[in-house]
């Protein structure tokens, strides 16, 4: 179970073990939280370079320290590759997470105190679309927008984005920045949609592409850029880069969303992490990758409709990306989120607990589950796998206060993990 930077962490065999056990934990265990992903080895060896030791506020050509001709042809490489990626105007590869992307777009375009609206976190908004507990919500005032039962004549089919409120809300409240994205929201978010409200009303629009960025790199999710005045996500999800951010705008933006990033926001990039998002964003331009997002949205499908099997109720009644989020009270009205969660740790599969829409439940115990296939898809996992893995799940969870039972699903699912590793290049 080595992994590459091994021999240099000798001297210090105590994070040594534990980065084996990690790596160890990954590889014998399902990953299923739809914000994860294995990154290639080469990204890894990026993120672990000497350009983790240089100072270089600033953009390329206009830096503070000397020292950074190499830092700045890094950079450039890494904006380029975006660029080409999303057929986009303008990139910043700076931010060092989502969150920060976010605040900086917000920086970018408004004053404190001006308007956003934004998705609620219990509906599947982000904590950055003006959660109370984060700092967005005390420099700018925050309308929330959340989802609607979608039905036909007969049957609810499922929640959606209420574009009717956004819409009203937008009329009602003239925000000066309308934001669409999401968490936990397993259908697809059409920036046209957003656009015309934003039009109408005369606000920015940003996407928050978090979560579809790989789809939408990969052509299974439409693309926003060219859309939204600013798009924000990070690089570690279904792009399956580094941990780290990226903002994307049209031309006459680029300065200001440039000057909120640096120096509004951050001090020195983190240079290494900019090499390896490069080396993502070059693995993410390739017909390999392509046909990566499209499995990720085809195993998704899979694991949904098996589960729906099994006696689950989707939220949104189904999914179109990479995620499926689980409403457990038709599984098992005792059951929450929180108790699923630890009863698959116990069985070697990694999700996490979600509230879902209008929970009873409080957001550390909720009553649903989030489910992703962009770190399983990677490591190789088709449609069947998903069926077996929606087995194990209910397995798990029937059997949630036995614990044998859920050793004996763990060593299952090692050996699935056995046929599916997403390393082969560690060796054993
Ligand atoms: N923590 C991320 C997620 O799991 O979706 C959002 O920031």
């Amino acid at each position: 179970m080595a992994f590459d930077g091994e021999q240099w962490l000798s001297k210090d065999p105590e994070i040594a073990r534990l980065i084996n056990q990690e790596t160890k934990r990954q590889r014998t265990t399902l990953q299923l939280i739809a914000s994860e992903n294995f990154t290639s080895p080469a990204v890894m060896a990026a993120t672990g370079s000497t350009l983790t030791n240089k100072y270089s506020e600033g953009y390329p050509g206009r830096r503070y320290y000397g020292g950074n001709q190499i830092i700045d042809e890094v950079e450039d490489l890494a904006r380029e590759r975006l660029k080409a990626l999303f057929g986009a105007e303008h990139a910043n590869v700076q931010p060092h997470s989502g969150a920060n992307a976010n605040l900086a777009a917000y920086m970018a375009l408004l004053d404190p105190g001006d308007t956003i609206l934004a998705m609620r976190l219990d509906q599947g908004g982000h904590l950055t679309h003006g959660s109370p507990a984060s700092l967005t919500s005390k420099i700018y005032h925050f309308v929330s927008y959340g989802l609607t039962p979608r039905s036909n004549d007969a049957d609810i089919l499922g929640e959606v984005i209420d574009l009717d409120q956004v819409r009203d809300l937008a009329l009602a409240e003239r925000p000066k920045l309308i934001v669409a994205g999401a968490t936990a929201y397993a259908r697809t978010i059409d920036a046209r949609d957003y656009r015309s409200i934003a039009d109408e009303v005369g606000a920015y629009f940003m996407f928050d592409a978090a979560h579809p960025a790989g789809l939408i790199a990969g052509g299974a999710h439409p693309s926003p850029v060219g859309i939204a005045d600013v798009v924000t996500f990070t690089t570690h999800k279904t792009l399956r880069g580094p941990r780290g951010g990226a903002i994307l705008c049209r031309e006459a933006l680029a300065k200001k969303v440039d000057s909120a990033v640096f120096p509004g926001l951050q001090g020195g990039p983190l240079e290494h992490a900019i090499a390896a998002k490069a080396v993502a964003f070059k693995e993410a331009n390739t017909p390999a990758f392509e046909s990566y997002a499209h499995q990720v949205v085809a195993n998704a499908a899979a694991l949904g409709h098996a589960l729906t099997r099994e006696g689950f109720r989707l939220i949104s009644g189904g999914t179109d990306n990479h995620l499926v989020l689980l409403d457990l009270t038709t599984f098992d009205g005792e059951l929450t989120g929180k108790e699923a969660q630890e009863a698959m740790d116990a069985a070697g599969i990694t999700a996490n607990r979600n509230t879902i829409p209008d929970d009873p439940r409080s957001p550390f115990i909720t009553s649903g589950l989030r489910l992703g296939t962009a770190a399983e898809t990677t490591a190789g996992m088709g449609c069947d796998e998903m069926a077996t893995i929606a087995s194990l799940i209910t397995r798990a969870l029937r059997a949630r206060h036995d614990l044998s039972q859920l050793a004996s699903i763990r060593d299952e699912v090692a050996a699935l993990c056995g046929r599916f590793d997403p390393y082969p290049e560690f060796g054993a």
